[in-house]
């Protein structure tokens, strides 16, 4: 009997779905200090819970939010302005998000493996190993004189279409991304590809 050839199927593309194109965000990945040792962030935080971008382009990772705050690869303001804070709050997140840095969770309510950014600029969360996960993010002005500017946050789409995006205007948290509305229906949990700072 001959064999009959697959039916074609011409889907719609569906508006939530992850886009199939390997190629839209390579991976290029982050190797960060951890423990006196290098871990590659793309691949494992190998145990980390906290991971900062640092002024001098290094990335630190730790243990707990002391430890985090206490980098003295932080600028001294951001230090001093995020250890008054940390003793004054009782649980607020505050206690653990570095000032004038934007921090990224894993989890919703500011729990779970944090992201901590500060300079401008779009970041591949694959490179950290943080695509799909993003859930909930705070951002707390310690010194007003700096530009805080703004973010977005983008959800990469292979073509037809085009990548989503959402502007994060600070001061402010966001602590469920279920609450926060994706175009075309669903929410932006677990979704965003790229966080891009605008500083300028
Ligand atoms: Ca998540
Ligand atoms: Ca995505």
């Amino acid at each position: 009997m001959e064999r009959t050839a697959e039916p074609s199927v011409t889907a719609t593309p569906d508006p939530t779905e992850e886009p199939t194109d390997p190629t839209a965000n390579p991976v290029n990945p982050v190797i960060a200090d951890y423990d006196g040792r290098k871990i590659n962030l793309a691949e494992s935080w190998e145990g980390a819970n906290i991971c900062t971008e640092l002024p001098n382009g290094e990335v630190h990772c730790y243990d707990t939010d002391q430890e985090a705050l206490a980098d003295p690869d932080l600028p001294a303001q951001v230090r001093e302005q995020s250890l008054k804070a940390s003793a004054l709050q009782a649980s607020d997140p505050r206690d653990n998000c570095a000032a004038d840095y934007w921090c990224l969770y894993q989890d919703a309510n500011y729990k779970g493996r944090k992201l901590q950014f500060s300079s401008d600029g779009k970041k591949n969360l694959g490179d950290y190993g943080f695509r799909d996960k993003l859930s909930s993010v705070f951002y707390w002005v310690g010194q007003w004189s700096l530009n805080y500017g703004d973010a977005t946050i983008w959800d990469s789409r292979s073509w037809p279409l085009d990548d989503r995006q959402r502007q994060l205007e600070p001061p402010k948290g966001w602590p469920n991304f279920q609450n926060l509305p994706y175009p075309g229906g669903g929410n932006w949990n677990d979704k965003v590809d790229t966080f891009e700072v605008n500083r300028a």
